[in-house]
């Protein structure tokens, strides 16, 4: 197969949709593809110079006439710049708002006619497709995309019902980096974060934004706590953090509950952690499940978007309706209290991410898809 020059621009910094380009674009890059990233800055996954990645950072102008700093005209007029410039074949576009609108424009102002394939990642339809001021633009944006991907068959659907795009979505889910996701030997952390031999650890990982409904985690919690010497890990920064450690010592939390803020050792953190809980109100895919299982985590999840594509009920966690407090907390002491069924819900979640969610299997579909596009051409 020939080997392609791919423009993938996305968000650098935290995020799912910025992880997962980024993992996208270096595993195409150890395929042998060239791959340009077109961002706001160095992706913050990509740790060192790696071959056959260049990374082309959109420059701003502050010019005094400007109450709002041009960025997506400044990124278009750099796509333009990288597509004749390095001789683009195609151009990915993480995230409809602003990537997919300023790759059309890039693109248009090139002159050159490469294909341009958008992938979804969730709140770019569900929050920003139903917000007045941008709707617009987000279908403009698919619309003029040569192919659209979404990251969960349920993301799909909804796109599908919302924008009522001209052409046909395709769901490629998300992949996990299985080098750093797997079970390591972290004991040295239940020790080193102060935890009892005996506790067990429950698990939660956002950004801290209310669409993640925190408090049904804190909430439920309060139930295992009373049933199941444990501990609560939070972890992740946002807006939701003031607010839950006022729940937290409202619910007389204070010793059960740690915070944690970012950190970069998830891996080790799921591997020391029993359960995961998930339970968002909004989440096209969460890729944070497909983190945990690969680790051998059991998760639970609310009955929303697509985390019940990832999780599957009674194989590797539970599902239970969305602010379902009791139902998440029955479930979560089921998984606690019996060691054999945690123990098969863990390899099971281990066997699914291994099979559904491999990265060599999502980054094929992500290849064919090129090709196929280049072939139409
Ligand atoms: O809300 C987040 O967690 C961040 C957000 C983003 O835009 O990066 O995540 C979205 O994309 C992820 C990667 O595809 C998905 O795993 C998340 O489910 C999705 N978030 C929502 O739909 C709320």
């Amino acid at each position: 197969m020939r080997k392609l020059k791919i423009g993938i621009t996305c968000y650098p910094s935290l995020g799912g949709s910025g992880v997962v380009a980024t993992e996208l674009g270096i595993l195409l890059a150890e395929r042998g593809h060239d791959v340009h990233f077109i961002t706001s800055g160095r992706p913050f996954r990509l740790y060192m110079d790696q071959p056959n990645i260049t990374v082309h950072e959109v420059e701003v102008s502050q010019y005094a006439v400007f109450k709002f700093t041009p960025y997506d005209i400044a990124l278009a007029n750099k796509i333009s710049e990288v597509i004749v410039e390095e001789e683009l074949d195609i151009l990915h576009a993480h995230y409809a708002v602003p990537h997919a609108i300023c790759s059309a424009l890039g693109r248009d102002m090139a002159g050159v006619p490469i294909p341009i394939i958008t992938t979804l990642h969730g709140t770019d339809v569900t929050i920003l497709g139903h917000d007045r001021t941008l709707s617009g633009t987000v279908k403009y944006g698919i619309n003029k995309s040569d192919m659209t991907t979404a990251v969960s068959d349920s993301l799909k659907e909804e796109t599908y019902e919302l924008i009522r795009p001209a052409n046909e979505i395709r769901t490629i889910y998300n992949f996990i980096d299985e080098r750093s996701y797997r079970p390591v030997n972290a004991y040295h952390m239940k020790a080193g974060l102060g935890i009892a031999e005996a506790d067990k650890i429950v698990i939660h990982v956002s950004n801290f934004r209310k669409v993640k409904r925190i408090e049904d985690v804190v909430r439920s919690f309060a139930i295992i706590n009373r049933e199941v010497p444990s501990k609560l890990l939070l972890v992740g920064d946002g807006p939701e953090v003031e607010p839950i450690h006022a729940l937290v010592a409202e619910e007389g939390l204070g010793t059960e509950v740690l915070f944690l803020g970012k950190r970069d050792d998830l891996p080790d953190l799921f591997s020391i952690s029993n359960l995961n809980m998930l339970v968002s109100e909004k989440e096209a895919f969460g890729l944070v499940l497909i983190e945990a299982m690969a680790c051998g985590v059991p998760c639970i999840g609310s009955d929303i978007g697509g985390i019940p594509e990832v999780i599957e009920d009674g194989r590797n966690g539970f599902i239970r309706p969305l602010g379902d407090i009791e139902g998440y907390a029955e479930a979560a002491i089921r998984i606690l209290k019996d060691s054999d069924l945690a123990s098969r819900f863990s390899q099971d979640a281990i066997r699914s991410v291994r099979e559904r969610f491999g990265s060599e299997r999502i980054v094929r579909e992500y290849e064919s898809a090129y090709y196929e596009l280049l072939e139409r051409k």
